[in-house]
């Protein structure tokens, strides 16, 4: 039956998923599950059933469902361990699912698009605070993102352009969609250079370049 990865084009989490399918030269399905504010069709019973936080991406199996975006990739690679998506050190690999982790469960939640909804319409944040607390929270996450990667570099076994060397990681598969996002809406990352740098990395990577939105087939065409 193969691989079924629901998701969404603009969806980030499942940016991670689609990026290591792609690594790792994983053949899938493409479910779209439009979660634009127009649709929500996360948040409907059908999805429900499928993914009980009604969040993508889920990730189908020979019919059995997995979520979690971090989970998932590392059963990809339990399954199919090479490339692999970490270092060899073991020391690294604890820094590279820390950074995975940073992002994954400090960072995304604070500015998911349930939450933004809940600060306006709730408890009637209006725009300019709403901005705020996305703004603060994403200073406080990439602070952390720069001082990782910088003591990444100091214990790392080779140099390179991605966190821990020549080949991404699980640490710059998660790092990516969430930096692209703080671009579209205009954040100045000037000062984390580190960051920069390992995104614009993997922006020239082919597996990365196969997950980007625009490549998706849900992507809206002009
Ligand atoms: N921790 C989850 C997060 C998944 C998640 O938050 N997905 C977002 C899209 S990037 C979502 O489904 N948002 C819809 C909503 O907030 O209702 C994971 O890593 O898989």
């Amino acid at each position: 039956m193969g691989f079924k990865l629901h998701n969404f084009y603009m969806n980030s989490a499942g940016r991670r998923v689609r990026t290591v399918l792609h690594l790792k030269n994983i053949p899938f399905d493409y479910v779209s599950v439009d979660i634009s504010p127009a649709s929500e069709a996360q948040l409907g019973d059908a999805y429900g059933k499928i993914n009980p936080m009604r969040l993508i991406p889920t990730l189908e199996h020979d019919g059995v469902l997995l979520t979690e975006s971090l989970a998932i990739c590392d059963y990809l690679e339990e399954l199919y361990p090479t490339p692999s998506l970490y270092p060899a050190d073991r020391m690294e690999r604890a820094h590279a699912k820390a950074i995975a982790m940073t992002v994954a469960a400090a960072i995304h939640p604070l500015h998911n698009t349930r939450v933004m909804k809940y600060l306006g319409q709730s408890l009637h944040l209006d725009q300019k605070a709403s901005a705020e607390w996305y703004v603060h929270w994403a200073d406080k996450g990439l602070h952390a993102l720069e001082a990782l990667i910088e003591r990444a570099e100091q214990s790392r076994q080779e140099d390179g352009s991605f966190v821990f060397g020549k080949v991404p990681s699980i640490a710059d598969i998660f790092i990516l969609p969430q930096i692209e996002n703080y671009k579209k809406l205009g954040l100045n990352l000037e000062p984390y250079a580190r960051v920069c740098r390992v995104v614009d990395a993997c922006n020239i990577h082919p597996a990365f370049i196969k997950a980007a939105p625009e490549n998706q087939p849900d992507f809206p065409s002009p």
